[in-house]
């Protein structure tokens, strides 16, 4: 069974204002389609593989044929960097993390506010496209990290459980190259309730 794009879990202009409704269209209708397609056309001749949920199928990166392994890299990694983007994103969710997720926040950043500004420095200091990761690692210890291009977490062994695009493609249209002027938009849609659940799902 191919790889399917799956919908959004709102409408595109639901992120409004601090993400525009051209934008949703395009990265989603566009850009993601685009990596689910062509993760597809990849492994067409790899049914198996498609059998897999996409994480598992990064999870198992280092045992693919080298032949498959750059297009799993770049467009399994682009669909499920997207995938979750999509659902850690929300109009109305919890505003800052609650419970045992915001003690694990605490522990490592002591604050709620010192964590948004080491993951937006981080997010600032990446040079090109990429990704910055909130992950729980083997030990259920978080960390914040930046990988490049479409690099998933799993690859590395880490669960993400919320993720932010600094892609352009995320934020051109509205905020040109202002990425920091993006990222202080994109805190108000962050989805602590769905990112709690992730949390508590694997820890
Ligand atoms: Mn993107």
């Amino acid at each position: 069974m191919a790889y399917t794009l799956p919908a959004l879990p709102y409408e595109y202009s639901a992120l409004e204002p601090h993400i525009d409704t051209k934008t949703m269209e395009l990265h989603h209708d566009k850009h993601h389609a685009t990596y689910v397609q062509k993760l597809n056309d990849a492994l067409v001749n790899n049914p198996d593989l498609t059998e897999m949920p996409v994480t598992e199928l990064l999870k198992s990166f280092a045992n693919l044929p080298e032949a498959l392994k750059t297009a799993v890299k770049n467009h399994g990694g682009g669909h499920a960097n997207h995938t979750l983007f999509w659902e850690i994103m929300t109009p109305d969710g919890s505003k800052t993390p609650t419970g045992k997720l915001a003690e694990e926040i605490n522990k490592m950043c002591t604050d709620y506010a010192t964590f948004m500004s080491h993951f937006t420095e981080k997010s600032l200091g990446l040079f090109g496209s990429g990704w910055t990761w909130l992950v729980v690692k083997a030990d259920k210890s978080l960390e914040i990290i930046t990988l490049p291009n479409q690099d998933s977490p799993y690859m590395l062994g880490y669960t993400p459980i919320m993720g932010v695009d600094v892609w352009e493609h995320a934020y051109y249209l509205k905020y040109q190259n202002v990425r920091a002027e993006y990222l202080k938009a994109w805190w108000n849609l962050v989805n602590w309730d769905v990112i709690a659940e992730k949390f508590a799902a694997i820890s």
